[in-house]
């Protein structure tokens, strides 16, 4: 990394190797440092001619924002570039000129607490260790927020990075370029550490699924399904749900972000479970539907079985070159021409309401453009469905899918796919209840 003093840049000088927090006592482990270099390197090869800004996560206030239902998670580009967890941090990329050699990142860390800090859990500041876990030999410290001088009593505060950041724009003749388009690009391939992050929050979401199938039975509330599925996740280490969990049974099976888990379920419901794990970071995103019974009705089976051909005729097609589109068309191919008289008249596909697929890592809806073809090591979904109100049957069936040099892995293979996997499962769980 280039190291250049610019405007506003204080680096902070450690004599005394200091402990590191953050991601080193994480499930996930800390981000090698070789990995965030060539991260930030690619940043710099990628951006436009300018100064790009990647602001980390802030502490949310629990008297104005209600933040029970999640804890401090740190911004994904920032987490990416830096490996840490440090609320109020900022990453400030200057790339003189597209594609030079000149360009340079800096990370700004909020100063180390004056005093040990009896009410919050410790994160990485710019004396704590910051240094080691991202790589940076210096760290900035940013500046507490202030009023300008002169200002009116009352009027907004200055952000103190917005005053850092004009003026390394102003000294070198930049301006502002916006990171949502770059950091897509950066994101969409996996590198090493994002696939073990990513696989292993595959693993835990399967199991967590096997779980629920074993101990589901009819007459259980869907709050009870939805806690088991959940305590499996925290159980392996996931930090958190990777998007709230989804648990549908009869007709809530057919909405497809149904979120309030209150119906008590009945025999002959199916239940749709769309619901995985964040660990390190990363989320899987993993759909089962199974009948509460144990068994599903001709009926289901049948619909359950058209999806799941139509999903493995897209897993089939995926390969590096094709697109996300081409594979679409392909799945709805089939679902059209295997749907017999099941949804007549007319066939299937009038159900199947919602696109074929997404990118998948660090967001549920991954960042990185649609148009551009596969290639080996993007991670994306597989998930068709069918929805039918009038009969309260809903099946989707999701997987998380990497593509591979010559085709595709599915990570989340280990919950069971087919019918016959799923009973057995579900008969596996009824026999060690006895
Ligand atoms: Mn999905």
């Amino acid at each position: 990394m280039v190291r250049t003093v610019v405007a506003g840049f204080v680096g902070l000088s450690l004599a005394a190797a200091l402990p590191l927090v953050g991601q080193s006592d994480a499930p996930g482990g800390p981000v090698p440092v070789d990995l965030l270099q060539a991260r930030r390197a690619a940043l710099l090869q990628t951006m436009p001619k300018g100064v790009l800004v990647i602001n980390a996560s802030r502490v949310r206030s629990i008297d104005g924002e209600y933040p029970q239902d999640s804890d401090y998670r740190e911004n994904n580009d920032f987490f990416y570039l830096t490996g840490i967890e440090s609320p109020n941090g900022a990453l400030v990329a200057i790339q003189p000129d597209s594609g030079s050699a000149g360009g340079q990142v800096l990370l700004y860390l909020t100063a180390p607490p004056p005093r040990r800090d009896a009410w919050s859990a410790a994160r990485t500041s710019a004396d704590s260790g910051g240094r080691a876990l991202t790589g940076f030999r210096e760290i900035g410290v940013r500046p507490a927020v202030r009023r300008a001088p002169g200002a009116a009593p009352g009027s907004a505060p200055v952000d103190s990075m917005v005053v850092i950041v004009d003026s390394i724009a102003a000294a070198h003749g930049l301006s502002r370029v916006p990171s949502r388009t770059v950091m897509g690009m950066l994101r969409l391939v996996k590198d090493s550490d994002e696939l073990r992050r990513l696989r292993r929050a595959s693993v835990i979401s399967a199991e967590a699924h096997r779980e629920a199938m074993k101990q589901s039975r009819a007459g259980m509330w869907e709050y009870e399904v939805e806690a088991l599925v959940e305590y499996t996740f925290r159980r392996h280490g996931a930090e958190r749900v990777g998007y709230p969990s989804i648990v549908g049974s009869g007709i809530n099976s057919t909405i497809l972000h149904y979120d309030l888990s209150r119906r008590q379920t009945e025999p002959g419901d199916v239940m749709l479970v769309d619901a995985a794990a964040e660990w390190g970071y990363f989320t899987a995103d993993l759909t089962r539907t199974y009948p509460m019974s144990g068994r599903f009705t001709p009926r289901q089976r049948s619909i359950y079985d058209l999806v799941l051909g139509t999903q493995q005729a897209a897993i089939d097609a995926t390969k590096p070159g094709i697109t996300i589109a081409e594979i679409q068309t392909i799945a709805r191919a089939w679902m059209k021409d295997h749907s017999g008289d099941l949804c007549a008249p007319g066939d299937c596909t009038r159900y199947f309401i919602h696109g074929l697929s997404h990118w998948v890592g660090m967001d549920v809806h991954d960042v990185g453009p649609y148009f551009t073809p596969l290639k080996a090591g993007m991670t994306f979904t597989i998930e068709p469905g069918i929805y039918i109100p009038g009969e309260a049957l809903g099946v989707r069936i999701e997987d998380v899918i990497l593509v591979t040099p010559t085709g595709a892995e599915n990570l989340t293979k280990d919950a069971p796919r087919t019918a016959a996997d799923i009973e057995a499962l579900m008969a596996e769980g009824r026999r060690a209840r006895r």
